[in-house]
């Protein structure tokens, strides 16, 4: 019989947990704000990590203290994210983040299940260049949800993907709304960052590197 508390899936986020993509977001959105006539700080950052592209753009515009119709909105969210596909388009299997195909294939061997539920539509094309896709039982990005982080849909469709009961899943997640969406969603949470950012989460770890096995089953 299984222990309740056992852990049976792996829920990745994406960005800033198996690549740095992050990064490239915020020199996107910073990209952009210069452009309005304003600057973007890291700080101001943290609040748009794991946030659709058009509330992301919310925040930004809320912050430059400037207001656009619908339309304009759509063309600076275009424009935004051909500057952050210009810089993913180089990216491949050396950009995955230390300790990432080591744990993976931990988990592999250990018939735990692999998810990534990202809110970027973005992901497909991402794991496809750093070549992870077949450690991946489930993937849902943000063209299969319809209610961002915090909103637990993401992770609750991966688990629903997997077979596999809330409870017995654990979220890895670098964005505060991605550790309020996990826990939303009745999952346990390990942030990947800073403890002052993720004190929310059930454990924090600086990046996958410090991340194994016999760590995760702590947890249990
Ligand atoms: P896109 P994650 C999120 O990915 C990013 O953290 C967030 O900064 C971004 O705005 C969002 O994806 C949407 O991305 O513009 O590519 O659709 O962290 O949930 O993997
Ligand atoms: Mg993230």
């Amino acid at each position: 019989m299984s222990n309740s508390n056992e852990i049976q899936a792996c829920i990745f986020d994406l960005d800033g947990v198996i690549v740095d993509t992050a990064h490239y977001h915020y020199q996107a959105w910073k990209r952009l704000a210069n452009e309005l006539g304003f600057d973007l700080t890291p700080e101001q950052n943290e609040k748009m990590k794991g946030i659709g592209r058009m509330q992301s753009l919310d925040i930004l515009l809320e912050l430059g203290n400037i207001q656009k119709e619908k339309k304009e909105k759509k063309q600076l969210a275009n424009k935004k994210n051909e500057w952050y596909q210009e810089y993913i388009r180089e990216m491949q299997p050396e950009n995955l983040l230390p300790g990432v195909i080591p744990f993976l294939e931990e988990l592999t061997e250990a018939h735990i299940l692999i998810a990534v539920g990202s809110a970027s539509k973005n992901a497909p094309t991402i794991i496809r260049q750093v070549q992870i896709g077949r450690y991946l039982d489930a993937l849902i990005d943000g063209s299969k949800v319809t209610k961002g982080k915090p909103d637990p849909e993401v992770f609750l469709k991966a688990a629903e993907e997997m077979g596999i009961a809330p409870e017995h899943c654990v979220v890895f997640e670098d964005a505060q709304a991605g550790i309020e969406a996990a826990k939303n969603g009745g999952m346990r949470t390990i942030g990947v960052g800073s403890p002052d950012v993720l004190s929310q989460a059930d454990m924090v770890i600086s990046g996958l590197h410090q991340m194994n096995l016999e760590k995760l089953k702590t947890l249990e």
